[in-house]
């Protein structure tokens, strides 16, 4: 095909029932680039033959190099099927996991995915998480069954054992999806149940429950893939070929006489052909016939590949070629790589483009055909629930249900990313092709210099050049573009049409309609709001639509205006959205849902530029970069230092790359990567480092006296004028706690928000420390709403939403039912939080059980009354704070305290009168900050007087490896620290599928140490799990007799805690306790006595 005009591609977005916006998921190297390839070349704009190699939507030369796809790009093509045109915009995704937010990005503009997989590998962790991400975002999924070559020519399969093994993962596909299926409708029967129970329904009245589950009833039936139905193609991307059930049905029903609806039905399945009958019967399996699929397709695909590759019959080719009716070029016959004849010949007989674009077109929905769950599920990220949108935004469901370009819709847009592109090569940017007079006036003035050049001896006549023409030259000059990058929003059109000139709210993430519901939907916002310039409770600027672009791959076309239902590039928007956004005319569209990040940014670095001079460069690189990634963030720390966080070690080193030659272009250096660690405290152990029961009779070294007196581990605090008493234990908190708490960190903090602003007291106070309680302050993003702006924001008073009760409701009996499964001494314990920490949000709690005084995170409906009296309460923020203090650095390296309680026994103040407390308090600084560091000194001595723990964040690790290096694997990971969860052998490729936890601070260059180790022949995918308590002891020593007898008394054995802890604080500066080699002396004497 020649290559399809931008205007041809233009005129077809109009027609949004020939749409099909779709993106490519894959597991990492299942061939989704090499598919896009093979669709791209449909079009012209490559040519066949460089399919597969050319991987042209991989435009970084990084990823060429390596060979994985790192950012996902879009395309438009052109696909006919009979006289109808379709414009398919399609997306290629990557598939290693750091750079799952780029998937998140791409499948949320589409309404389909072609999910492909590698029929050796089979379904893979990513293969499983694109099927997930797919079902929870609405989007119809096709799939492509690739690299059938590899069981012809790799695993060298017969064509029946070749049926088998596709049925096989044909099953494990659709296994993924029915186990989406069943969450799914379980989770709605949850809601409904729930909602029937509020609504006191009378199955409790009656007594009778109807126990069939709503999954008995539901119709999964058209979810699944199943080649007879035509949503599955398979096919080899590399060699360029691909069918469908239906494209053996047509080329057989001529050539056998049948029917081709019936072919349709028969080519897959159980079913065989009867010689005798000339009939297609059903039961091969059971007669033991060869099913009509291995008779009709694979025999012949299979004896193609063995004609040419293996047995290399050069005869036969010309012959098979003419029987197929295929026309092959005579350069192509005589080229002596038989891959390639192999490849010209199989690309024109079944196509690869056609079958999977016809697939696409007849299965795939139109951007029209959006289904309601889909669209309420995007409007409801402030509500949860649609029914609690306000009217106004209701109405705009219709909109996005239309999907039409008409003038009176209004525009809805949303902005998934925003990605660099090099300024040079915009459309309006590309050199244009001279018109004569350019072309004579630039002779003239080269003319004119040249003349210049050859007078300049003589300086007593110089020469003057003209100068109309030097003006002229000079504007040409000062069009001179810049060498640097802009950013383009990728884009899809929910409702309207996006023109030049349109003018338009940017609605930040945080945007919330109801505001503004007494509006008409239009509202002032001043024109010259940017990011930079919103206070943290704005989170609409206004933008006027200047430049839109059609996304053809490496390249962008120009477009005056984009109808509704299009994917597109947005110009100009740099200053407005900083990762992603919603456009709309009218403020009553609510900002999209967030999409699913599935990747968490664990991997720290801390940068610098090599040239001090150079800093402001690198600041300005880092927010650019921080624009571009969904899934980067950057933190300052305290000390001025700049820290880079990660997904992975890929993601890490492209976000280097792009830092030091694209956003920053000074020479960086970076630190060793930084884990983050969490400290936390355990029930005394019961067995000693030798797995022997410690009582009283083994222990040899008796605890000291100091450490005795601490024995009941209560502290008791002073504050330093002595007039408030406190008294603080630390006990380890319930695992199923702490993860209720870790989950729920969200409600947390709105229940924080929510305390603060009804709280009529302590506001003040409060208001003063907060940056305290933040060692890192973001850079530049838009601020998270503030705690102290929030009070008298319109939004506080929204926010107490009967949703938002609820959610705290749930989580407040979910927190219950797990303090009460962890023993009775928790019982009370969901009365006696006063607060989470740190950041108010923390997997760490401050109880509250002094006497008489009561305070509780869930005091938050009720209004205090008559406690002013008890000087207490003018304090209880700095109390909370000396908390949030204490649980964000703890005392062993630092780091944030995890899965730790704080139980307060008694708080006193011995003088009431505050005035005196202020005079007498005058020489130690204010009261409320002695009770604060009195606090947080407590908790750390509460703290200390437990035995401490360190918790390493744990990956998981999935290993595909073969049976050979399967011992060297295990080395590996055995030095590593890693723990083994499965094994499992994959029967076909002999492969072992191997899952592993292994700490993150473990697990830097493991992939290389693979590869070395291993020769290549094992793949890793890390992803990270949860935290973990490393069950030794960072300040051992032997105590017991077996212990001596195993470490000796000196015990220097490595203790890989302490070693963790120790190369944090070196890092962080704190004191090492190194160990010195003691009698230096006599060692050296023994040895040369010997
Ligand atoms: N044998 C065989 N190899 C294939 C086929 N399709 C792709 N490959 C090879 O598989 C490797 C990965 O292909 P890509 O297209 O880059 O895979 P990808 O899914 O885009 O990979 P990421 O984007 O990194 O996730 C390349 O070496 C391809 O040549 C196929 O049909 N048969
Ligand atoms: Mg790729």
């Amino acid at each position: 095909m020649h290559l399809v005009p931008a205007s041809k591609l233009g005129e077809l977005q109009k027609f949004v029932e020939n749409i099909r916006n779709i993106c490519i998921l894959a597991h990492v190297d299942h061939g989704k680039t090499t598919l896009a390839d093979s669709l791209v070349a449909s079009n012209g704009i490559i040519s066949q033959r460089a399919v597969g190699s050319l991987r042209y939507l991989d435009s970084r030369p990084d990823e060429q190099k390596r060979g994985i796809t790192m950012k996902s790009s879009s395309i438009s093509l052109l696909h006919c099927i009979l006289s109808s045109e379709y414009l398919i915009n399609l997306i290629d995704s990557p598939g290693h996991v750091d750079f799952s937010s780029e998937v998140s990005t791409a499948v949320r503009l589409c309404d389909g995915a072609i999910i492909v997989v590698d029929v050796v590998e089979g379904v893979c962790p990513q293969t499983r998480l694109a099927l997930k991400q797919a079902y929870s975002e609405n989007i119809r999924p096709v799939l492509v069954l690739n690299k059938i070559d590899r069981l012809i020519l790799e695993m060298q399969l017969t064509p029946i054992d070749a049926h088998v093994h596709l049925t096989q993962i044909l099953e494990q596909v659709n296994a993924v999806l029915g186990e989406c299926f069943a969450s799914d409708v379980f989770e709605k029967e949850e809601i409904i149940d729930m909602e029937k129970v509020e609504k006191n329904d009378s199955i409790l009245k009656e007594g009778i429950y109807n126990w069939t589950s709503a999954l008995d009833d539901a119709d999964d039936s058209h979810l699944y893939f199943t080649p007879e139905s035509g949503n599955v193609v398979f096919a080899s991307a590399v060699d360029g070929w691909g069918f469908a059930i239906s494209t053996f049905a047509k080329l057989f029903s001529e050539k056998l006489g049948v029917k081709e609806e019936l072919l349709q039905k028969v080519l897959w399945g159980d079913f065989y052909f009867d010689s005798k009958t000339k009939r297609f019967m059903k039961g091969a399996q059971e007669k033991a016939k060869k099913p009509v699929f291995v008779q009709l397709i694979l025999e012949n695909l299979w004896s193609m590949y063995e004609t040419i590759i293996v047995r290399k019959d050069k005869d036969k080719v010309e012959p098979m070629t003419k029987k197929l009716g295929i026309n092959l070029a005579p350069r192509d016959l005589r080229h002596k790589d038989m891959k390639v004849q192999l490849q010209a010949i199989m690309s024109q007989w079944l196509p690869l483009a056609s079958s999977v674009l016809n697939m696409v077109c007849q299965k795939l929905p139109s951007p029209k055909e959006i289904c309601e769950e889909k669209v309420e599920k995007l409007m409801c990220y402030q509500t949860g629930q649609f029914e609690y949108l306000n009217p106004s935004t209701k109405k705009l469901k219709n909109d996005f249900l239309a999907c039409s370009s008409d003038e009176n819709r209004p525009v809805i847009v949303y902005i998934s990313k925003m990605f660099p592109f090099d300024r040079k090569h915009l459309p309006e940017n590309k050199p244009k092709p001279l018109t004569p007079e350019e072309l004579a006036r630039r002779k003239e003035i080269a003319r004119q210099r040249h003349a210049a050049r050859q007078n300049q001896v003589d300086e007593s006549n110089p020469i003057v050049l003209d100068s109309a023409l030097l003006d002229a030259a000079l504007t040409e000059a000062e069009l001179e573009i810049e060498e640097d990058d802009i950013f383009i929003g990728f884009a899809r059109i929910f409702s309207g049409t996006l023109k030049k000139g349109c003018k338009l709210y940017v609605l930040g993430p945080k945007h919330d309609p109801r505001a503004f519901e007494s509006s008409d939907g239009k509202v002032d916002i001043d024109k010259n709001l940017t990011l930079s310039t919103l206070s943290s409770n704005q989170h609409i600027t206004t933008f006027e639509v200047s430049k839109l672009y059609l996304l053809m791959g490496r390249e962008l076309e120009e477009l005056e205006e984009i109808p509704a239902g299009n994917i597109l590039g947005i110009g100009g928007l740099d200053d407005h959205v900083l990762k992603s956004a919603t456009l709309s005319s009218t403020v009553f569209c609510p900002s999209f849902t967030e999409m699913q990040v599935y990747a968490v940014p664990i991997v720290r670095v801390a940068v610098e530029t090599q040239h001090p001079s150079d800093m402001p460069k690198l600041v300005k690189g880092l927010k650019l970069l921080n624009q571009a990634d969904a899934c980067v963030q950057i933190l300052v720390q305290e000390t001025g230092e700049h820290v880079l966080l990660t997904a992975g070690e890929v993601h890490l080193e492209r976000c280097l790359e792009d830092l030091s030659t694209r956003y920053a272009k000074v020479p960086i250096t970076v630190s060793e990567p930084i884990v983050p660690f969490r400290e936390t405290i355990v029930e005394t152990p019961k067995i000693d480092m030798v797995n022997e029961e410690i009582d009283d009779q083994n222990v040899v070294k008796q605890t000291n006296s100091d450490e005795k007196q601490t024995k009941k581990n209560t502290i008791v605090m002073y504050t330093s004028n002595k007039q408030c008493i406190i008294k603080i234990k630390a006990i380890p908190l319930p695992q199923e706690v702490t993860l209720v708490l870790e989950k729920n960190a969200d409600i947390l903090k709105l229940l924080n928000s929510q305390a603060f602003s009804t709280s009529k007291l302590n506001s003040q106070t409060q208001m003063k420390l907060v940056p305290l309680d933040d060692d890192f302050i973001k850079l530049d993003i838009t601020p998270d709403v503030d705690i102290k702006d929030n009070k008298h924001d319109i939004e506080s008073k929204l926010e107490i939403t009967n949703l938002s009760l609820k959610a705290i409701e749930s989580f407040k009996s979910e927190l219950d039912a797990a303090f009460k499964s962890s023993g009775t001494e928790w019982n009370n314990a969901i009365e006696e939080i006063w607060s989470a920490g740190p950041r108010k949000c923390g997997p760490n709690l401050l109880l509250n059980r002094i006497k008489d005084f009561r305070k509780s995170l869930f005091d938050y409906d009720l209004e205090i009354i008559d406690c002013v009296k008890d000087s207490r309460n003018d304090y209880t923020s700095s109390f909370v704070n000396g908390f949030q203090l204490a649980t964000l650095a703890g005392p062993l390296c630092d780091e944030p305290m995890m899965g730790v309680a704080f139980v307060i026994k008694q708080w006193t103040i011995l003088k009431a009168d505050q005035d005196e407390i202020g005079i007498a308090s005058q020489p130690y600084g204010p009261f409320s900050g002695q009770i604060m560091s009195t606090v947080k000194e407590g908790c750390r001595k509460a703290f200390q007087a437990q035995p401490q723990r360190i918790m390493a964040a744990m990956y998981t690790c999935n290993i595909n490896v073969k049976p050979q290096v399967l011992g060297s694997t295990y080395t590996v990971l055995r030095r590593r620290h890693g723990k083994l969860l499965s094994e499992e052998v994959d029967r076909l490729s002999s492969s072992f599928k191997v899952v592993a936890h292994l700490p993150v601070v473990e697990s830097f260059r493991l992939t290389d140490e693979l590869r070395k180790q291993t020769s290549g022949l094992a793949s890793l995918q890390l992803v990270f799990s949860h935290w973990e308590t490393i069950e030794i002891d960072p300040f051992w020593t032997p105590s017991t007799e077996m212990e001596y007898v195993h470490f000796g008394e000196k015990a220097d054995s490595a203790n890989r805690a302490k070693r963790y802890m120790d190369a944090v604080r070196r890092r962080k500066g704190l004191h090492v306790d190194d160990k010195i080699v003691e009698f230096a002396e006599k060692q050296r004497t023994l040895s040369k006595n010997k």
